[in-house]
């Protein structure tokens, strides 16, 4: 094989490991965290990425190596055939285990903060989504949900700053995802079933609501925004919200989806 192959296969790993060295000061690399547990995710990113990629850059450059130095055009020994190695697939089997191991063990404790250690507080706000919507419930002035006096709202997210929200997430149809990048949460929403997510935000600001599952033709703009404001401007929100929806006098209509 020519050795011009070997170099373009070298410019796998340079031009990769390039990508990633610029991408954050073309800022194209992760989104601001504004969340109190979103170092833990980023950190297991970043972890994950260092690992991966040190094994990406060996490998490739072994490659390299082998089709340089065993390039027909300086490479005249007969080729000599071998039957595998029992050693070597052994080897191979054992470190990726192990180190799936690992990751799994190292991983806990942000999978707990995630997903197992719920702050102890009623629900902030129910977020269903649908095709191709996300529709918002808070509770009323009784700070119950699913009463006559909850409030409803469309696509657009207020809550509390610098606070622990707790929220219901659903589906009305099929499969969704919630996902909001700035926060480091994630969560398919399962037709059927009622699931929890929390976080704080460390920082008032809008930030972006995404749908992360293909959920039909009108998914690419299943997306709606979340605002954090400090408490006193969030519950002046909530109540205009609440007016407004009195002055309506049948409260919650339905505008059908957007679709
Ligand atoms: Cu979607």
């Amino acid at each position: 094989m020519h050795k011009f192959w070997a170099i373009l296969f070298l410019l796998v790993p340079v031009l990769g490991v390039a990508t990633f060295v610029a991408a954050p000061y073309y800022n194209i690399w992760l989104p601001e965290d504004v969340s109190e547990n979103g170092h833990m995710i980023d950190h297991l990113f970043m972890f994950i990425l260092w690992l991966t990629g040190a094994v990406f850059i060996a490998t490739e450059v072994v490659l390299f190596w082998f089709m340089w130095r065993y390039s027909d055009q300086s490479n005249r020994e007969p080729v000599k055939f071998m039957h595998g190695s029992h050693t070597l697939e052994v080897v191979w089997t054992i470190l990726p285990a192990a180190t799936l191991l690992f990751i799994a063990i190292y991983q806990m404790n942000a999978w707990a903060t995630a997903k197992m250690r719920a702050p102890n507080i009623p629900p902030t706000v129910e977020v269903t989504g649908r095709q191709f919507e996300w529709r918002i419930r808070y509770p009323g002035k009784d700070g119950e949900l699913y009463t006559l006096d909850d409030i409803h709202h469309v696509n657009d997210l207020h809550l509390p700053v610098g606070e622990d929200v707790l929220l219901v997430i659903k589906s009305q149809d099929v499969l969704h995802s919630f996902f909001l990048p700035n926060l480091r949460v994630k969560q398919d929403v399962v037709p059927g079933m009622r699931q929890t997510i929390w976080f704080k935000s460390k920082k008032s600001g809008v930030f972006d609501i995404v749908c992360a599952e293909l959920c039909g033709w009108g998914h690419y703009k299943m997306k709606g925004r979340v605002t954090f404001e400090p408490r006193a401007e969030f519950e002046a929100w909530l109540d205009e919200l609440d007016r407004r929806q009195r002055a309506t006098d049948d409260g919650y209509t339905d505008e059908g989806s957007n679709g």
